[in-house]
């Protein structure tokens, strides 16, 4: 079992490894604000030497492509070990649920939901590892024409620190199906919940160097990993502008890359919904993990005949939130670092001055260490739809309320952001589910319902600052191969 209190190393060939630096970084307990374990500042020299045991794994020692132990590994038995992989991570699914917790201060009850989530992914793609066809193309007389589907070789993964173990399994699940070598670049405010599924991936059978941790800073071994290359694909999730430099660093060496960038998700509710259903949705979609989701509804658009009554019943929920310590699985923890509390303050007084209505705010409870990195959550009612409150991801248990007066404003005020990810339509009127979910910029759309419970099936990704690809269901493993078009002339 992983030991929190003790200095974490690198995991590169399937063996604990000391970075070249003999350096460190802390790890602080966002609860209370202690360092509480250290982990290795990894660098582009650790780097190298983790895509090099990835190639190992994948090509060998010769210069044809997928002949190393991993490359050769065939489709049944990748997903054989995936689907160990799932197993020992259910068993273990408490003990990387209190890690996770304590390192990035999520709730007990949101950080097991997560690694039960990381064990599901796997499962999906272990079933779906030898499903991956090619197709036949009727072509001219003479000909047979077919396309094979080839991992790309070695993969690159920069993990951010909001849901570590469920990005991990979305992005590492499809690569090591679609049979890539991988090294992992978790981000250096949560890496102790990875680097104990790395050691059980191991022991589901990963052969040495098909999947590799190199811990550190972004700016050093992100970047490292990014522009290194030996490095065939890069799957990224994070902020736009950290997104930009990766997709720079990758085009140096002209690899390709998968962009999850984020979102100013709307959640549009009209005066024909069944509010009631909606009110606990559209409450949780902001407030769980303390509103630090990609795909968090932050902004709800309400028909102006509801305004006043939808407003005035979500206040009195978000008065009644709760933040307090991880360990107490209230309605949120704190947030993941003291730069992050900061972000969320910096917005909260900017539409203190601009003199936004604070509808309703929730509390921190008492006994919560004031060293720790709490934000109550808040309310925003009337908000301007271009204050930057209603045009920037905060990250935070903000809720930006705004009003529409018909379809087309909604439409208008929904689609009049930069972002792209995901949208909320609360209506009862069929029709104008089916018109608006066309017509919203978004990669996906839920209609009454918000998430859809997760979705491990179910293709995601953004348009526009949202970043682009997908990732996520079958769909995420057309992203982690190459397709090869063979036409043989046989006359
Ligand atoms: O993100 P970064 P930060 C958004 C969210 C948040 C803001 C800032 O709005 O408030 O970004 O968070 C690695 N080359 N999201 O600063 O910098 C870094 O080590 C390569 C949305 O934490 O994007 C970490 O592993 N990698 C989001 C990862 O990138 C680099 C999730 C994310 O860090 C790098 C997180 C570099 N130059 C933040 N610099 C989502 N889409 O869910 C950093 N990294």
């Amino acid at each position: 079992m992983l030991q929190t209190t003790e200095r974490h190393a690198l995991f590169i060939d399937n063996e604990s490894v000391a970075p070249a630096s003999g350096e460190s970084l802390p790890v602080i307990d966002p609860s209370d604000g202690r360092v509480f374990a250290q982990i290795a500042r990894g660098s582009a020299a650790d780097v190298d030497r983790a895509v090099r045991a990835a190639r190992r794994a994948f090509d060998g020692s010769g210069t044809e492509p997928a002949a190393g132990p991993w490359g050769r590994t065939d489709a049944a038995q990748r997903g054989r070990i995936l689907r160990r992989w799932a197993d020992l991570v259910e068993a273990e699914c408490e003990t990387l649920a209190r890690i996770e917790s304590r390192d990035t201060g999520k709730p007990l009850a949101q950080a097991r939901a997560d690694a039960q989530a990381l064990a599901r992914y796997f499962e999906f793609y272990a079933g779906a590892a030898d499903k991956l066809h090619g197709q036949t193309i009727p072509y001219r007389h003479g000909y047979t024409v077919l396309t094979l589907r080839e991992p790309h070789g070695v993969t690159g993964h920069i993990i951010p620190w909001n849901y570590p173990m469920q990005i991990f399994g979305r992005s590492l699940g499809a690569a090591l199906a679609a049979g890539n070598a991988c090294v992992v670049k978790p981000a250096e405010d949560a890496c102790l919940s990875l680097l104990r599924v790395a050691q059980l991936g191991a022991q589901a059978g990963l052969p040495p160097g098909a999947l590799n941790l190199v811990t550190g800073l972004g700016g050093e071994a992100g970047q490292a990993l990014a522009g290194h290359p030996g490095i065939d694909h890069v799957s990224f999730t994070g902020s736009p502008d950290t997104g930009r430099r990766v997709a720079q660093a990758a085009a140096t060496h002209h690899c390709p890359v998968t962009l999850e960038l984020g979102g100013k998700s709307p959640q549009l509710v009209f005066a024909d919904a069944d509010i009631e259903a909606a009110l606990p949705v559209l409450v949780r979609a902001i407030v769980q993990n303390a509103g630090q989701t990609c795909s968090a509804g932050s902004r709800v658009l309400i028909e102006a005949s509801v305004y006043d009554r939808v407003l005035g019943l979500l206040a009195e929920r978000f008065a009644a939130l709760r933040a307090g310590p991880a360990h107490a699985d209230l309605d949120l923890g704190p947030l993941v670092s003291g730069r992050q509390q900061q972000r969320v303050r910096e917005f909260l007084s900017e539409a203190q001055v601009g003199g936004l209505d604070f509808a309703a705010q929730g509390a921190v409870v008492d006994g919560a260490p004031a060293e720790g990195f709490y934000q109550a959550p808040v309310l925003l009612g009337g908000v301007p739809p271009a204050h930057r409150v209603a045009q920037e991801e905060i990250f935070g248990p903000v809720l930006v309320a705004s009003r529409f007066e018909d379809e087309a404003h909604a439409v208008a005020l929904a689609n009049g952001t930069p972002y792209g990810l995901v949208a909320g339509l609360w209506t009862r009127d069929g029709a104008r589910q089916l018109r608006l979910a066309r017509r919203l910029r978004a990669g996906q759309v839920f209609v009454n319902n918000y998430g859809a419970g997760g979705g491990v099936e179910l293709p995601f990704g953004g348009v526009g600052r949202s970043g682009y690809g997908r990732e996520k269901g079958f769909e995420a493993l057309y992203a982690f191969t190459a397709l090869k078009t063979v036409a043989l002339h046989h006359g």
